[in-house]
Parts: C-alpha cells; sequence; structure tokens
C-alpha cells in the first residue's frame, strides 16, 4: 500500500508519504502547489445538458468560473443549451455512446467513464465536479479507480440536485448505487438544507454534505422594460401569471391552471405556460375543458425567459417536490412575487408572506386565493415584488460562485490520497 498526504503547514504545502516511487506523483505535488498559489483550477463538469434545472445550474456555474479564470473542460452527451457561443477557457468535450445491434440501451455509463479518464489524463484536470448524483457519481467513481492504476489521483465532488435523492435515487433499483457513491465522493453538495436533510434521512451517509445554494445571475435575471410584449399579451391591461416548468408530474401542473381559474374569475389576467414535457397535452385540454383557452398561451421552451418574466405579476410553482426551485428564484430576480408549494427546499427560497406565499402541495383553493390577494392589492404587490428581488439577491451568482471555489480548494487541500 503506498500512502501519500498533502498537508498544509503554515501556507506551505508538504508531502507525508511512504514509498513515493514515481515522478507522477510528485508532479501530482507540484500541480497542487501552483493551484494554491495561482488559485486557478482546471475543472472537469459533467452534467445532463438539460434545459432545465442541474444542467442549467453546472452550465452556468462552469462559465461562471471560467470567467473568473480558471479552465472548465464540460463532458456531456450534447452540447448544454448555453454553451451555444465561444468562450475563454471554456472546453467541451462529447461522450459519443456508439450504437450496437446488441445494446438495448446505450451503454453511457461506460463511454462517460471512458472519456471522464481520457479527458483528465489528456487536460491534466486538478477535479472532477458532477452533477446529479444517477449516474454520474457512480461513473466517477469508476474514473477515479482507473485513473488511480496509473498514479493519478482525481477528487471528486457530487452535486446533488433533488430527484436523484427524493425520486429516482430513492428508488431500490438504484439507491444502493447511490448511497455508495455518495459516500465515496471526496466532497457532496446539496442545493437547499432540506436536500441535505432529506439525503441524510433517506440514505446512511458516512461523510459531511455542504449546502450551497443555486444561484441566479443578474446580468441576465432582471426587470427589463419589455411593454411592446406586455401589450400584445395583454392588451387592457389585464395581470399576468406564469407558469415555468418540464411539464413533468411531479410539477403539478394541472394545478396551475385549476388555481389560474379560480384568478381568472375574480381578477382579468392571463396565463403564460412556458416549457414543455409529458403533461403538456394534458394541460392543454384541461384549459379547453374549463373554457379559458383565450387567456392561456402555451409557449413552449424559450430561451429569453427573463424577457418574459419582465411583464409578470405572480409566479406558480405547485410542485410535489422540489428541492429548491430554480425557476422560482429566475421570476423573483425579475421582481416577480412567488406562489408556491411548500414541498421540499421551497420555503428556503420563497418566504411566506413575504417574497409570495406556500401551501401544501394540492392546496389550490388556498393558492388562489392568496394570488387574488396580491393582485388585488396593489400596495402588498408592490411590496412583494421588491421583497422578491431583495431575496433573490442573497442568491447572486457572485455570493454563491465563492463558495464553490472555496470547496474546491478545501476539498483538494484534504487529500489524502490512498492506492489501494
Ligand atoms: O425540476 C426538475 O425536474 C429538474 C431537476 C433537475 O435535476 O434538473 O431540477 C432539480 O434541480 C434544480 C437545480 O438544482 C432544482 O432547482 C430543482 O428544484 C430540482 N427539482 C426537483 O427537486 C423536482
Amino acid at each position: 500500500m503506498i500512502r501519500v498526504k498533502v498537508v498544509n503547514a503554515g501556507g506551505y504545502f508538504l508531502l507525508l508519504l511512504s514509498d513515493f516511487p514515481t515522478l507522477s506523483r510528485f508532479s501530482l505535488f507540484i500541480r497542487r502547489f501552483e493551484i494554491f498559489s495561482s488559485r486557478n483550477m482546471k475543472i472537469g463538469i459533467v452534467c445532463y445538458p438539460t434545459y432545465g434545472g442541474s444542467g442549467v445550474v453546472a452550465t452556468e456555474l462552469g462559465l461562471g468560473l471560467a470567467r473568473k479564470g480558471h479552465e472548465v473542460h464540460f463532458i456531456t452527451y450534447r452540447r448544454p443549451v448555453r454553451l451555444a457561443h465561444f468562450h475563454e477557457n471554456v472546453f467541451y468535450h462529447e461522450v459519443d455512446t456508439d450504437d450496437y445491434p446488441l445494446f438495448e440501451y446505450p451503454p453511457y455509463d461506460t463511454a462517460l467513464a471512458s472519456t471522464i479518464v481520457d479527458v483528465v489524463q489528456y487536460q491534466n484536470l486538478d477535479l472532477l465536479h458532477v452533477h446529479y448524483a444517477i449516474p454520474h457519481a457512480a461513473v466517477a467513481y469508476m474514473a477515479k479507480k482507473i485513473l488511480l492504476t496509473q498514479g493519478h489521483y482525481l477528487p471528486v465532488i457530487t452535486t446533488l440536485h433533488g430527484t436523484d435523492i427524493t425520486l429516482v435515487g430513492n428508488n431500490r433499483a438504484f439507491a444502493a448505487v447511490v448511497e455508495f457513491s455518495i459516500n465515496k465522493s471526496d466532497g457532496v453538495t446539496a442545493v437547499s438544507q432540506n436536500l441535505k436533510d432529506d439525503t441524510l434521512r433517506l440514505f446512511n451517509i458516512q461523510r459531511d454534505i455542504e449546502v450551497i445554494y443555486n444561484f441566479i445571475d443578474f446580468e441576465r435575471f432582471r426587470k427589463t422594460n419589455k411593454d411592446h410584449f406586455k401589450k400584445i399579451i395583454a392588451p387592457d391591461g389585464e395581470h399576468i401569471l406564469a407558469h415555468t416548468s418540464n411539464f413533468r408530474k411531479v410539477k403539478r401542473v394541472e394545478d396551475v391552471i385549476y388555481i389560474f381559474k379560480q384568478v381568472h374569475d375574480q381578477v382579468p389576467s392571463k396565463l403564460l405556460m412556458i416549457g414543455d414535457g409529458p403533461e403538456r397535452q394534458n394541460t392543454e385540454r384541461l384549459c379547453r375543458d374549463l373554457g379559458i383557452c383565450d387567456d392561456v398561451r402555451f409557449l413552449g421552451k424559450q430561451d429569453a425567459i427573463e424577457e418574459l418574466l419582465a411583464i409578470c405579476d405572480l409566479f406558480i410553482m405547485p410542485s410535489e417536490s422540489e428541492s429548491f426551485g430554480l425557476a422560482a428564484l429566475e421570476a423573483m430576480a425579475c421582481e416577480v412575487p412567488v406562489i408556491s408549494s411548500d414541498s421540499g427546499g421551497l420555503p428556503e427560497v420563497n418566504i411566506h408572506g413575504v417574497t409570495g406565499f406556500t401551501s401544501q402541495p394540492g392546496k389550490v383553493d388556498e393558492m388562489a386565493r392568496y394570488a387574488v390577494l396580491l393582485l388585488q392589492d396593489k400596495d402588498m404587490l408592490a411590496q412583494f415584488r421588491a421583497n422578491a428581488l431583495a431575496q433573490a439577491q442573497r442568491f447572486d451568482i457572485e455570493n454563491i460562485l465563492p463558495h464553490y471555489e472555496a470547496y474546491y480548494e478545501e476539498v483538494l487541500r484534504k487529500s489524502v490520497v490512498k492506492v489501494e
């Protein structure tokens, strides 16, 4: 067994070692020393290249880190939506799962592990940050084991995003691997206190979990003047409500329509339904059944969500489960108060009676009452708008990014290399 320990001794990094045979291990030490003096790291990011949620957080985090001088390597099966332009310090490596008639399911995990090994070796990455535990944390563990046989120790940080713990991870089909790979990560973060608590409750976790909240980029998400949109969508000055999601069951999208029906009966209003997913057809049918189609617009996936939020008065998020609720934060950054459920981490974002209102999932009548209350009281609405913005500022990317950087450094510093 070879043990290598990097210790911080009054600002100097020393190696405590037994059997330290190769030059490659020495170069690891030199590299760590460089990092701590320059503070610039070479970071691999693995994520789903999706339109919302964890994919957006991972991409925005990588872009933010690159702006601060770090070299960021995205490793995904498709180019993330927000990586469409050239960015200095940003690199993209596609995971290629070759099709072969034998495979009923493409072996994504194997292809991803091989790509990670390849990128880490050739780009000399300092650490790997994987977003969404399934299967990324387990794949990272395998890549790390392969790299160890080549004398390269790769610290792995796993960020838990929500459904990887509460809906899917909790499922017996995945639980053992999720628990093992969380315990084997060098660092683990959760996007809310609630998600951390859920993880500790649902799994036997032997390590600490750091809460690092989702964040918002105010360069992009802020209220701008889009009166020309407002005139098109609400020509008679109606109030505008909005919902954004991936239209999955967990979002309770039909509740949005039931809430809007009650609001619409009492307050002249329009509803924007932004996004797409499996529940969209049912939801459109419900609008027809309730006779409110003329005042509900289904916009599908939109890139410039902030331009739509800029004209909204209320955001509706009645989710069954939500680890954080990034879409609610985006609305609040654009000064839009939120009517949401109180599930998961939502109460950490949307403060009841301050930035909006929260109710138990399914309490449609109560949510509708809160919405009407706010829309009918101009002063209260103005106050809640200001409160929403102030609360969103707590999650400014400028505050959250340094938290990630500090955590990366802590994980690197604590690196105790064990070769077994
Ligand atoms: O909400 C979704 O279904 C997408 C999901 C994901 O994994 O991409 O979002 C989760 O991660 C987001 C970013 O951390 C959180 O803001 C969402 O609350 C969380 N969704 C759920 O927990 C249902």
